[in-house]
């Protein structure tokens, strides 16, 4: 007989599992044609640019107070998709992301699906086991024996993570006391009294892709008790090649290290991990919250492993498992190879920017970025004077909003460093090849035509 609580019937589940399960399949069916075989082609376009306003007149952006049906839905995501950057697609060289790694893509949809939440062995046995494995082998490839460490939702995260704990190794009873009882500190050696604690490197710059020298820096980090932060972000990736490793030679003497795989070796947003050659602890002593509702310390299993006292966050996802799907899927060698091969494809982009009128390199790159500028026809005479570098300031937001309209490809361009606007290329997806390089030189020839 029905039971019934406040005119609400109880018995049973209420949603239509027959139609949900049909609505999944339909919907993977549309993801795998619109976003894995679509947008991956090299003649489709890489994004379909409509202004926010536009946008808002295309998508049906309401949400009402009764449902839409599962054929409206599929529109809905259809029209999502076909306005979304289509980031896989071997033409978008907008950021240090790129291209598609199906064995990540399916680790991401089997997280999805699973959802689970990496705090605690119990919800999350399996993925946990996963994270241990893949900090362990990251660790190995840093040059340390131990250490620890934990996937966070991004680099600056990562790097605010080690500096709390530089803070906390400098004073450990910060948690107790409070930022009133700390001396000033400073994060560089300065004479200016306050106390220094921590030095930042960088292994790969965002925009220039360059490497701090990081040897040196670990002499003077030893000689004045100085916490070393290597943010390596972006070029950590590096460390897998026996050829390009070298541009990270000292990084073993750091005392973190922040790495995302989900750049250079194309995890998916979002992978990445600050390791931390401490094994005291440290981490879980500077951030642990003994949350008693997760961290019951009179568990049945070993509750080391509940290692989510140990982050920031408390519900978190298991960006470990992408990187491990591809680790398992291609082997060491294979993201070896990955690495070589963005790298030595970036070099024949150099080479050709070198070769062609009009093009010219910001600066002989260490990495995976490009930097250079293109110089349109009429500029080409002009003397290098202040009239000629404002002139060229306007050049690449022009010649990227005619890319973008055209939705040809897409890369960034930036001022920097008292530099006028250039363009930064990025190479890493595997899908793409010396013709695709050839192709990004003509059309910015071709669209940069005054
Ligand atoms: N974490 C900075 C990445 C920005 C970029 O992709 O250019």
């Amino acid at each position: 007989s029905a039971v019934l609580v406040d005119g609400v019937i109880l018995n049973g589940p209420t949603t239509d599992a027959k139609a949900g399960e049909k609505f999944v399949e339909e919907a993977c069916r549309l993801i795998m044609e619109e976003v894995v075989l679509k947008a991956t082609d090299v003649n489709e376009k890489v994004c379909e640019w409509r202004s926010p306003e536009q946008l808002k007149q295309l998508l049906d952006l309401e949400m009402r107070d009764t449902g839409e049906p599962h054929h409206r839905l599929l529109e809905l995501c259809q029209d999502v998709i076909r306005y979304s950057v289509k980031t896989n697609h071997p033409r978008f060289f907008n950021q240090l992301y790129a291209g598609l790694d199906y064995y990540s893509l399916v680790a991401r949809f089997m997280i999805e699906a699973l959802n689970p939440s990496v705090y605690t062995y119990e919800v999350s046995p399996v993925f946990l086991l996963v994270e241990e494995a893949v900090l362990k082998k990251m660790i190995e490839f840093i040059g340390w024996k131990e250490g620890d460490g934990i996937f966070n939702p991004g680099g600056s995260v990562s790097n605010m993570y080690a500096m709390n704990l530089a803070r906390y190794k400098y004073c450990p009873d910060i948690k107790e006391k409070g930022l009133s009882g700390l001396p000033r500190l400073i994060l560089f050696t300065s004479a200016e009294g306050a106390a220094p604690f921590l030095v930042c490197a960088t292994s790969g710059t965002t925009v220039l892709g360059a490497f701090d020298p990081l040897d040196e820096i670990a002499d003077i980090c030893e000689r004045h008790g100085l916490w070393l932060h290597v943010d390596a972000s972006w070029g950590g990736s590096a460390l897998l090649s026996r050829k390009h490793r070298k541009l990270l030679h000292g990084v073993h003497r750091a005392d973190s290290v922040a790495w995302n795989p989900h750049k250079m070796l194309m995890a998916g947003i979002q992978c990445c991990a600050l390791l931390v050659k401490d094994k005291s602890d440290l981490l879980k002593k500077c951030y642990s919250a003994k949350a008693s509702y997760l961290f019951q310390q009179d568990k049945f299993y070993d509750v080391s492993y509940d290692t989510g006292d140990k982050s920031i966050q408390c519900s978190r996802r298991p960006d470990a498992f992408k990187f491990w799907m591809t680790w398992k899927a291609l082997g060491t060698s294979g993201l070896e190879e990955r690495v070589n091969r963005a790298l030595a494809l970036s070099r024949y982009l150099v080479e050709e920017i070198k070769k062609r009128e009009g093009f010219k390199l910001l600066l002989e790159p260490e990495y995976a970025n490009i930097c250079f500028w293109y110089i349109p026809p009429s500029l080409r005479e002009m003397e290098e004077g202040p009239e000629f570098w404002a002139k060229l300031n306007l050049v690449a937001p022009a010649i990227k909003e005619r890319m973008m309209k055209k939705g040809s490809l897409m890369l960034s361009y930036q001022p920097h460093r008292g530099k006028v606007n250039f363009f930064r290329q990025v190479v890493i997806s595997p899908q793409v090849s010396r013709e695709d390089m050839d192709f990004l030189l003509d059309e910015i020839d071709l669209l940069g035509r005054d």
